[in-house]
């Protein structure tokens, strides 16, 4: 049995950053960090990792290694949330009393619901993914294993983390076949269960350009049911017409995962919306129910787009309020919704969509953002890994608004 100020249940991207910031104002050990991983992903590598840029090696650190020194990590996993009682219980049997909680357990992959998906993946086929350490290694095999026929990259019917990275390797693929004069004898498909390419009109706009300049044909509302392994077939339903099936062969399948938040979350209906996301109020991210209770990241129900710039932009507002509400005095910290999409369109060119909960266009350089440059690949490649670890993790990268004021400056 344990009790603590602040409990944070996982130690990811938004966990850690909170966490970081808190273990330096309050007493060692006050804030307790529950996460069974002993392995911390930077999983905005894992495209460049399919894509054969990086080895998965450079994509994550020991946990111990992350995790704020000043701060006790419980290498356990939440099994049930008792909020009344502001405990929780883990996998082995402990129960975890805290004065606060902050939700931070990201969302999961849900291979097993595609049959025939995981057999795919698991077997020598075509069948690919970015989105685990499982099968990243295998995006790259499948690339250059490719000789002709269908390249398919797939987009589910649930909410995702980083919505821009399944596009982000089909247009990988694209330049990698054409690289390799092997163009010409492959289809590129993007089918996405989406009504759009992408959420804000004026990136949507530019990637209808890149799609239509590089042949890659687009379907939407098409959502992938089912594989076929044995005969590398892959079937998708036609969402505006439930029941139309199709069944198109592939030599390369790329899938995204449907996503769910985990379990413990979901199932628990005091501290989840019927989404099963922790239901929080989208500007000061405290529950709607327990005002000791806060939300970060990915598990939120905050209608921003789930990534991990809009974790850094929330961890600022989050770690405020939190403090204010331990210290019992008033907080009005906003979160605006920000979010960025680095939207890799090559191996030297990148889109950097940032925008709000308005889905507003809010760009950090003043030049229009719009275009496919090679100084945000660059911005992605190398410098916000190099962020990441060092700034993020330790508490102090709070997104770009600061940077953006200081840039736009001139223009006021
Ligand atoms: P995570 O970082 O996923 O952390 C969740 C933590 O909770 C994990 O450590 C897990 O072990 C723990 N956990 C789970 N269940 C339990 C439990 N029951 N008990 C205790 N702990 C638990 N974002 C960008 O900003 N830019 C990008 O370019 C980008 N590209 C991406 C590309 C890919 C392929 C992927 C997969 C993601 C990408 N993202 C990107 C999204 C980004 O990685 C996530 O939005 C971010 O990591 C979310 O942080 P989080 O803290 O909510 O969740
Ligand atoms: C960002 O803040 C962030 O979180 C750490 C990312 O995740 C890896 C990003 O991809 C981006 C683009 C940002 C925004 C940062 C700048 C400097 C525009």
């Amino acid at each position: 049995h344990h009790s603590c100020r602040v409990l944070v249940v996982g130690g990811g991207t938004g966990g850690c950053a909170v966490a970081a910031k808190l273990s330096k104002v309050l007493k060692k050990n006050e804030v307790i960090i529950l996460d069974p991983s002993d392995r911390h992903y930077y999983q905005p590598l894992f495209t460049l990792v399919g894509g054969g840029i990086y080895n998965l090696e450079k994509s994550f650190k020991q946990q111990k290694d992350v995790l704020p020194k000043d701060a006790l990590w419980i290498q356990d996993r939440v099994t049930e949330f008792i909020p009344k009682a502001n405990r929780v219980r883990t996998s082995e049997n402990h129960e975890i009393e805290y004065d606060f909680m902050l939700l931070a357990l990201g969302l999961e992959t849900n291979y097993e619901k595609i049959p025939g998906l995981l057999e795919g993946l698991q077997t020598w086929s075509g069948v690919c993914s970015n989105y685990s350490d499982k099968y990243v290694e295998k995006t790259f095999q499948v690339m250059k294993n490719f000789e002709s026929g269908n390249a398919i990259f797939t987009y589910p019917d649930s909410p995702v983390k980083c919505p821009g990275a399944p596009q982000k390797i089909c247009y990988l693929t694209e330049e990698y076949l054409r690289k390799q004069g092997k163009r010409d004898k492959a289809t590129i498909m993007y089918n996405t269960s989406l009504p759009v390419i992408f959420g804000v009109k004026k990136y949507a706009d530019a990637l209808w350009n890149v799609v239509e300049s590089r042949d890659i044909q687009v379907n939407l509302r098409r959502n992938l049911v089912e594989v076929k392994p044995d005969v590398n077939e892959a079937v998708f339903e036609n969402l505006d017409n439930p029941g139309e099936k199709t069944t198109i062969e592939y030599s390369m399948l790329h899938v995204t995962p449907p996503m769910s938040t985990p379990a413990p979350l979901r199932n628990n209906k005091e501290l989840s919306n019927p989404a099963g996301f922790a239901d929080v109020d989208p500007d000061s991210l405290a529950h709607n129910k327990f005002p000791n209770v806060f939300a970060i990241g990915d598990c939120s129900s905050s209608p921003n787009s789930k990534t991990a710039a809009a974790a850094a932009a929330q961890s600022v507002v989050v770690y405020r309020n939190l403090l204010a509400a331990i210290n019992g005095t008033e907080s009005e910290h906003i979160y605006d919704g920000y979010a960025s999409c680095p939207l890799v369109t090559g191996y030297s060119k990148c889109i950097l969509a940032e925008f709000d909960y308005k889905l507003q266009p809010l760009e950090t350089f003043p030049i229009s953002q719009d275009k496919e440059m090679l100084s945000m690949y660059l911005l992605k490649k190398l410098f916000m890994p190099y962020l990441y670890w060092n700034l993020m993790l330790n508490g102090y990268w709070n997104g770009p608004a600061g940077l953006r004021k200081l840039l736009h400056l001139n223009w006021k």
